[in-house]
């Protein structure tokens, strides 16, 4: 068995730079926390900066989704993992794709919607040090239904000489070194939510003004919960230890909770409390989440919140190696006090040598 999770994060972001009685933007507290980052070298100040503004802008798609033809499928619209591309998700994907060639401050991209990185050429005689994986639209198959969807992005710094082209080793790094991650929901209100190691701080998006604004300061992932969220339409094609932890679930009467939109159901979880499963199915083997951009960046996330992230063999997400660019894993995230009591499950019922 792989060893133990600890819980990382930090007692939470030095705030004490950061005015309480006032309204702060995201730009503000990015430039006001720069000096606390180890590479303040404003390339992530402006990486960071960009996401915002491409979050405003698939902001304003999703919002009026409805009434423009950009839902349905995308013509001929399969992903690299044959998933169906909507018209969204590659609105979102070309967004980002733009604002993050238009600043030059990454060398390199990667997205759930291509099937290799994309390098980007520097727009200025100044080399970039970082390269950002995404999931432009998350939960995109929810669109059509009015479900709320989101952005998931990772950011790490490249490995490879800044003399030459970005290399697939720069993606494939533990996600122990991402050195930022976030995602952006686009709900009942849009919220941008990030780490850079220090704490995880909301920003809501505050249309009257553009801006996005502080409004979850120093979020802390309650230690236990009363939700579990999971498909439970695939119980009876789980493993043992999935179904006596679900059966617990439910004589512990704790609510169900899964909407198919994994921001959604995490972000719930970093407010209220909950676990999140997606284990092996018999579709889904190795799990159906994304390890680079989505399973890492939200176990930063929940870790620097207080909370655990571990696959169905008990390894720590963090620590996973990557072996290819869009590889899947199985996850379950959230609670400590919850993920410590299904890895008790899993030890207990698992068949399979952990
Ligand atoms: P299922 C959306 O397609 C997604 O990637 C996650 O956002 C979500 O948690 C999961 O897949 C839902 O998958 O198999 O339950 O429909």
């Amino acid at each position: 068995m792989a060893s133990a999770t600890k819980r990382s994060g930090t007692s939470g972001h030095s705030n004490t730079s950061i005015p309480g009685n006032r309204i702060v933007t995201l730009d503000e507290f990015i430039i006001r926390s720069e000096k606390d980052f180890e590479y303040a070298t404003g390339e992530l100040t402006g990486l960071l900066r960009d996401i915002g503004v491409a979050a405003k802008i698939i902001n304003r798609e999703v919002n009026k989704a409805g009434l423009v033809n950009i839902l349905g499928v995308a013509d001929g619209g399969e992903n690299q993992s044959g998933d169906t591309q909507q018209k969204l998700d590659v609105y979102a994907n070309e967004k980002i794709i733009e604002c993050l060639q238009n600043s030059g401050e990454c060398c390199a991209i990667a997205s759930e919607e291509n099937t290799d990185i994309i390098n980007v050429p520097p727009v200025t005689s100044k080399k970039s040090h970082y390269v950002v994986m995404f999931d432009p639209l998350d939960g995109s198959s929810n669109i059509d239904v009015n479900v709320s969807v989101g952005t998931i992005f990772a950011i790490y710094r490249r490995k490879s000489d800044a003399d030459g082209p970005a290399t697939l080793e720069d993606f494939l790094q533990a996600g122990t070194k991402q050195v930022a991650a976030g995602y952006v929901l686009y709900g009942t209100s849009t919220i941008l939510v990030y780490t850079t190691g220090r704490g995880v701080n909301g920003f809501t998006l505050d249309p009257s003004i553009g801006e996005f604004c502080l409004s979850h300061r120093n979020m802390r992932i309650p230690e236990n919960g009363s939700n579990y969220s999971v498909n439970q339409g695939y119980y009876s094609k789980f493993d043992l230890e999935m179904r006596r932890y679900i059966d617990h679930c439910s004589d512990q009467n704790y609510g169900l909770r899964y909407i198919g939109s994994m921001v959604s159901d995490i972000h719930r979880i970093l407010i209220h409390g909950g676990i999140f499963l997606y284990p092996s199915t018999r579709k889904y083997p190795k799990g159906k989440l994304r390890l680079l951009y989505e399973c890492n960046p939200l176990s930063m996330l929940v870790e620097q919140a207080g909370g655990k992230a571990i696959n169905t063999q008990l390894k720590r997400i963090l620590d996973m190696e990557p072996a290819e660019l869009h590889q899947r894993s199985t996850i379950a995230i959230g609670s400590p006090a919850m993920v410590d009591e299904l890895q008790a499950f899993i030890e207990r019922y698992s068949a399979l040598p952990l």
